[in-house]
């Protein structure tokens, strides 16, 4: 490697850095919510390699909410001795976009690449009670709260955005953000 290249690396390296530095943050409302940067016009993002597990353990969808960027592939695990099912009836209202994965036993799992963003309300047919979500954010700019809704969301490029709030049970919230370097937005949410 010569001097120039290895110097225009650190370059490189240094002004990507600095691109990707933004953050946001602030405080949603009541308990755990999941915020993200909704679709950004004209830019797409490849598909994480990460495979998340959302599991079915103890007659639970475990964790309860899940936040993935769009494109990932969950691995839907039964940890439990009894069969489940995990389907959806609609992704965020759309109806069209329901599926069933199935029912299988114990220690089986099945993957699914969700392509489309939105809320994903995980069922289950054998078990009524059995709820979950999975949140689909268009970009790879999301996050969880913590229990008193604080958050934060990193590596986020300056520029101009709408963040959405989302919370279980709750009318979720949109809010235009400008980001140079920080950015910031509070939500309160209400049924
Ligand atoms: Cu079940």
């Amino acid at each position: 490697m010569t001097r120039s290249f290895l110097f225009t690396l650190l370059l490189i390296a240094a002004v990507a850095a600095t691109v990707t530095a933004g953050t946001i943050d602030g405080k949603v409302s009541s308990g755990k919510s999941v915020v993200y940067v909704d679709t950004i016009q004209g830019k797409t993002f490849p598909a994480p390699s990460q495979q998340p597990v959302m599991d079915q353990k103890g007659l639970m969808f475990n964790p309860h909410i899940m936040v993935v960027q769009v494109g990932t592939t969950v691995e839907f695990l039964n940890s439990d001795s009894v069969q489940h099912n995990v389907f959806w009836p609609s992704i965020s209202g759309n109806k069209k976009l329901t599926h069933n994965l199935g029912t299988w036993p114990k220690g089986e799992k099945k993957a699914f690449k969700f392509d489309n963003p939105g809320v994903v309300s995980l069922l289950c047919n054998v078990h009524p009670e059995m709820a979950g979500y999975i949140i689909v954010s268009p970009t790879p700019y999301f996050a969880e709260t913590d229990a008193s809704g604080n958050y934060k969301i990193e590596n986020v490029p300056d520029g101009k955005y709408n963040v959405v709030a989302w919370h279980e049970g709750m009318k979720q919230q949109s809010k235009s953000v400008d980001v140079a370097g920080t950015g910031k937005a509070d939500f309160t949410l209400s049924k």
